[in-house]
C-alpha cells in the first residue's frame, strides 16, 4: 500500500499516513464530508488520470478515448436513472464549476439572480460578493426569518415580483430543514424566471427519497458528488434534454478543458452504489442519526437553529453562551471531533469568529454508527462546550472519542498496511 510514495517521497507519505490516522481515530462531523468506499478510492487512483478526453462521448478532441467514452456513458446513464433526469453532465471538476456552467448557460453578466444569503445558510456561489456569482451578476438575496430561522417563502415571492430575476437559485449549505421546491417553482414560473437548484448537501437524501426531489421542478439541478452522495470530490449537473446542448457547451469548452476522467469514473462507481438498497438504508440512517444527535444536544441544553433538523445537519447556536464558533471548533478539534464554525442567521459575529457550529451525520453514519452513538456524541460535544479551554477535560473527551472511533474501524485494511 503506497509503497512507491513511501520510497520516492517520504515527506508526502508521512503526511498521507498521518491523515489516514486522523480520519480513522477521530469523529468527522463536518456536514459536507464523507468517507468514500474502497471501490471509489481505488478508481480515483487509476491510470485514468493519464489521459486528455476533451469533449463528450463520441465527440472527443483527442484520440484513444474509447474506454473513456464507455465510462462516461455509464456514469451518465446511472445519474439519469438515479435522479430521474433527462440529461446529466458528469464533467464539472467541482460544485463551483457546475454552478458556473449553469449561470453562464442562463444569464448574461449584469442580469439579476435571486438567491439565498450565505450568512443565512446559502452557498458561496449563490451570489456572495466575493465570488464570481456576486461579481458578475446583480444579486438580490433572500434569507430566513429571524423568529424561526426558516426560509421566508413569502419574502422570496415578494422579491421575485419586485426584481423580476432572470434566475432563482435554491439550495443551502447550512439549512437544517426541508426545502419546498414546488413553492420555488411556482414563484419562478409566476415571474418567468429559470429555477436552478443546488442540491449538493442533500443529493444522497434525494437519491434515496429522504428529501423531496428538485428534479421535476427545476430547470437545472447541480450537486457535488462528495457529500451525502458519498462519491469522489467533484460536481455534476442535471437538466432537461432541451437545455442539454447549451449547458454541455458551458462546461466544455466554456469553463473547463479536459475532464478529470479518473474522477468521472469514480462518480460512475459511486452512482452505481447509490442505486442499491444498502445506500437507501444508509441515507435513512443519516436522517435518523441527525434527529438523535439533535435530540441529544437539545437535552443537554444546547440551542439549535430552527429547534432541530429534518435532514443530515444541524446548526448549534452559541449566542448567549459566551463561547464563539471558532473557539468551539478549536476545542472540539483538540478532542478529535472535527466540525466547522458557521454563521447563524443574524449573527453578530464576523465569518472568522461566528456564533455557530455546523454538525452533520453523513460521515459517522458511513462508519456504521447509529442512534445510541449519536446520543454519546451529543454528550461529548456538551462536555467540550461546558469547558472549552480546560485541557484536562478536553483530554478526557479525546480518550472517549478514540474509544468510540475504535469500535467503528475506518479503512481498517489500509490503515493497517500503512503501519
Ligand atoms: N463548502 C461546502 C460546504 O461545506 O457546505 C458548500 O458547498
Amino acid at each position: 500500500m503506497l509503497e512507491h510514495v513511501r520510497q520516492t517521497d517520504p515527506d508526502v507519505y508521512a503526511l498521507i499516513k498521518a491523515e489516514h490516522h486522523r480520519q480513522a481515530d477521530g469523529l468527522e462531523l463536518i456536514a459536507s464530508e464523507n468517507f468514500v468506499s474502497e471501490a471509489v478510492l481505488e478508481t480515483v487512483g487509476t491510470v485514468l488520470t493519464n489521459k486528455y478526453a476533451e469533449g463528450y462521448p463520441g465527440k472527443r478532441y483527442y484520440g484513444g478515448c474509447r474506454y473513456y467514452d464507455d465510462i462516461e456513458r455509464l456514469g451518465i446513464a446511472r445519474a439519469k436513472k438515479l435522479f430521474g433526469a433527462e440529461h446529466a453532465n458528469l464533467q464539472p471538476h467541482s460544485g463551483a464549476s457546475a454552478n458556473f456552467a449553469v449561470y453562464t448557460a442562463v444569464m448574461k453578466p449584469g442580469e439579476t439572480v435571486l438567491a439565498m444569503r450565505l450568512d443565512h445558510g446559502g452557498h458561496l456561489t449563490h451570489g456572495s460578493p466575493v465570488n464570481f456569482s456576486g461579481r458578475m451578476y446583480n444579486v438580490v438575496a433572500y434569507g430566513v426569518r429571524e423568529s424561526d430561522q426558516r426560509i421566508d417563502y413569502d419574502e422570496v415571492e415578494r422579491l421575485a415580483h419586485q426584481h423580476k430575476p432572470r434566475m432563482i437559485v435554491a439550495g443551502a449549505s447550512a439549512y437544517p430543514r426541508t426545502l419546498d421546491f414546488p413553492r420555488f417553482a411556482s414563484i419562478a414560473k409566476a415571474v418567468g424566471a429559470v429555477l436552478f437548484v443546488d442540491m449538493a448537501h442533500i443529493a444522497g437524501l434525494v437519491a434515496a427519497g429522504e428529501h423531496p426531489s428538485p428534479v421535476p421542478h427545476a430547470d437545472y439541478v447541480t450537486t457535488t458528488t462528495h457529500k451525502t452522495l458519498r462519491g469522489p470530490r467533484g460536481g455534476m449537473i442535471l437538466c432537461r434534454e432541451s437545455l442539454a446542448k447549451t449547458l454541455d457547451s458551458r462546461v466544455f469548452p466554456g469553463a473547463q478543458g479536459g475532464p478529470l476522467m479518473h474522477v468521472v469514473a469514480a462518480k460512475a462507481v459511486c452512482l452505481q452504489e447509490a442505486l442499491t438498497p444498502a445506500f437507501a438504508e444508509y441515507q435513512r440512517q443519516i436522517v435518523k442519526n441527525a434527529r438523535a444527535l439533535a435530540q441529544g444536544l437539545l437535552a443537554q441544553g444546547v440551542k439549535l437553529t430552527t429547534g432541530g433538523t429534518d435532514n443530515h445537519l444541524m446548526l448549534i447556536d452559541l449566542r448567549g453562551t459566551g463561547v464563539t464558533g471558532n473557539v468551539l471548533e478549536d476545542a472540539l478539534g483538540e478532542a478529535d471531533i472535527t466540525v466547522n464554525k458557521n454563521m447563524v442567521p443574524y449573527d453578530p459575529e464576523k465569518p472568522a469568529t461566528t456564533s455557530g457550529v455546523r454538525v452533520g451525520t453523513p460521515a459517522v453514519t458511513t462508519r456504521g454508527m447509529g442512534e445510541a452513538e449519536m446520543s454519546a456524541i451529543a454528550d461529548l460535544i456538551a462536555r467540550v462546550l461546558r469547558a472549552p479551554t480546560d485541557a484536562a477535560s478536553l483530554a478526557a473527551v479525546r480518550a472517549d472519542v478514540r474509544a468510540l472511533a475504535a469500535r467503528f474501524p475506518l479503512y481498517a485494511r489500509l490503515v493497517a498496511a500503512l503501519g
